[in-house]
């Protein structure tokens, strides 16, 4: 840590903290603990410490707007001075959802980005903030990184800053504070330029000037309404009202941005209701995730990859066809089926974006995607609502097929995976870790014995080797395998900020004709007694039923 080439640079003395372990997807806690003195400074200058020298270096820097994303900026941009960076880009208002930070960084050359962002978790004084560092291929940074990142903050005794002025966030401007140039640039336009590059406009422009299809995007007071409105009402001419809750706010209305059925409720109602919408579609905080939904129809995020993948030969971006495809462990397997019937390779991650990125910088994958309503592909290195909602937008002019006729036509050819996650929230933390360490010790003897009638067939607890660089990573949930071709997966949330979050993923596969449209939580009745009967969830969690299905 060297001042000697910014003339006003000043180390600020600061003492460590023990509980900056990056998560799932970068840092996040509470508001409160991010506004003592020297957390989130702590954390940044660890960031720049590990990527040092960042001299002569370009900086990404937004957020989803949340509760502190302003403060924080300001912060940011004060210390990435001192640190030597020669050029730093922030978005508007300092907006930049997830995957335009992820566009932006590559389209500029930068050295990365840091995000702000706690995703789908609640925004406010008292709810959640959150950190993250992308790198040069604009995704999040791999283990390597977030493990040196925290080794940083755990002998944290300075940080470098400047005396500057907040700067005008406000508006399009470039300025110059020391060597560096600061460039407030349009956090939507470059993102919804890509996205026209990708998919058939004219096709999509054509189906919304039709009239007889409607449409509704909810983005939950979240990042991604400015998006939404530029791609959806302006570039492809839907109706003016067509995007819901479309200006950002910092408590994101009060709601929960995430983009489920239970959360989403506003727009769940205008799909199911009488008369409902053709098509809706929501995304979380940061925007990169989606949900999608047809007329009183929902798509889960498992059949949607498998889906995309299915038909990604009619959009102009993959018509040249794809490479291969990954989903996370706890996904469903209907995307394998699809890989297979291609010939295609299929890869099978940890939970989180940060395992995508080797597979698509070396062309391995081209689709990939999360039960946990995430889907992107190699057009940048996050996850991407707005892509989803666009890539099924595309489908349907193409195929002229309302959605549940697209899915149902999938399930016939394809079977059905019925899936469904249980999560149990704010549980406690020392016993959600004993209810997996006493599975973890079971694994061993699980097989041939007997849950609620049901046989195991094998369990394990899911390792990950990157095919491509050959790292490790273990201990990513327990994988229970059943004779009736089930499969149950247990694993605590990397992404809570409140005790622990126990999420318990249910599969099963069909495929008989008859009985592809069975209600999912009763499709897997027998599977969730197993799962209960199997790790004693009442027992330990204290809770008879979970806080939310999806
Ligand atoms: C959750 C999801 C995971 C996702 C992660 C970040 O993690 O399960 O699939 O990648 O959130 O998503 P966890 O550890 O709580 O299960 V988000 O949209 O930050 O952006
Ligand atoms: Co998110």
């Amino acid at each position: 840590m060297t001042t000697e080439h910014v003339k006003k640079a000043k180390h600020v003395k600061t003492q460590a903290f023990t509980d900056q372990k990056p998560g799932t997807s970068g840092l996040r806690k509470k508001v409160k603990q991010f506004q003592q003195p020297g957390y989130l400074e702590n954390f940044v200058q660890a960031v720049f410490n590990t990527i040092a020298p960042c001299k002569g270096k370009k900086l990404v820097v937004g957020g989803d707007g949340r509760f502190y994303n302003r403060e924080a900026i300001q912060v940011i941009i004060r210390m990435a001075v001192a640190n030597g960076f020669s050029h730093i880009l922030v978005g508007q208002g300092g907006i930049l959802s997830t995957p335009a930070a992820s566009c932006v960084i590559r389209k500029n050359q930068a050295c990365g980005g840091i995000i702000l962002s706690a995703s789908h978790n609640p925004g406010g004084p008292d709810e959640d903030f959150g950190i993250k560092f992308n790198g040069e291929n604009g995704g999040p940074a791999p283990e390597k990184l977030t493990d040196a990142i925290f080794q940083q903050t755990l002998s944290m005794e300075q940080y470098l800053s400047i005396d500057a002025d907040d700067i005008e966030l406000d508006q399009l401007a470039t300025l110059q504070i020391e060597q560096c140039q600061i460039d407030i640039i349009d956090p939507v336009s470059d993102y919804a330029d890509l996205m026209e590059s990708m998919f058939d406009f004219s096709a999509m422009k054509s189906l919304l000037a039709k009239g007889d299809f409607r449409l509704c995007f909810d983005a939950m007071h979240a990042v991604n309404g400015p998006y939404a409105k530029e791609i959806l009402e302006k570039r492809l001419g839907a109706p003016a009202g067509a995007v819901i809750n479309g200006v950002p706010l910092t408590d994101f209305g009060g709601g929960h941005p995430d983009p489920n059925l239970v959360h989403a409720h506003e727009l769940v109602d205008l799909v199911y209701g009488e008369d409902g919408f053709d098509f809706g579609a929501a995304s979380d905080g940061d925007g990169d995730r989606n949900m999608v939904l047809g007329k009183a129809f929902y798509i889960n995020p498992c059949d949607s990859l498998a889906i995309l993948t299915a038909n990604a030969n009619l959009i102009p971006a993959y018509a040249k066809g794809i490479a291969g495809v990954a989903r996370s462990m706890p996904t469903s397997r209907a995307v394998d089926r699809v890989a297979e019937a291609l010939n295609i390779p299929c890869f099978e991650t940890p939970t989180g974006w940060k395992f995508f990125g080797n597979l698509l910088d070396a062309g391995k994958i081209t689709l990939c995607g999360e039960e946990s309503f995430g889907t992107g592909s190699d057009h940048i290195r996050e996850k991407d609502g707005l892509w989803a909602v666009l890539f099924w937008l595309n489908l349907i002019a193409v195929k002229k097929q309302p959605v549940s006729e697209i899915v149902r036509n999938h399930w016939m050819q394809y079977g059905r995976d019925y899936f469904t996650r249980h999560d149990y929230e704010a549980v406690d933390s020392a016993n959600a870790h004993e209810m997996i360490n006493q599975l973890k010790a079971k694994i061993a003897t699980l097989s041939g014995q007997e849950f609620a009638g049901v046989k195991v067939t094998s369990a394990d607890d899911f390792q990950y080797i990157d095919p491509v660089d050959n790292s490790k990573t273990t201990a990513q949930g327990v994988r229970i395998y059943l004779e009736n071709g089930g499969r149950i997966v247990f694993r605590l949330s990397g992404t809570g900020t409140q005790g622990a979050t126990l999420r318990v993923y249910l599969d099963c596969y069909q495929k008989d004709p008859a009985l592809l449209e069975q209600e999912t939580q009763q499709a897997l009745g027998e599977l969730i007694q197993v799962a209960e009967s199997v790790a004693g969830i009442k027992q330990f969690t204290g809770r008879t039923k979970p806080d939310v299905i999806t």
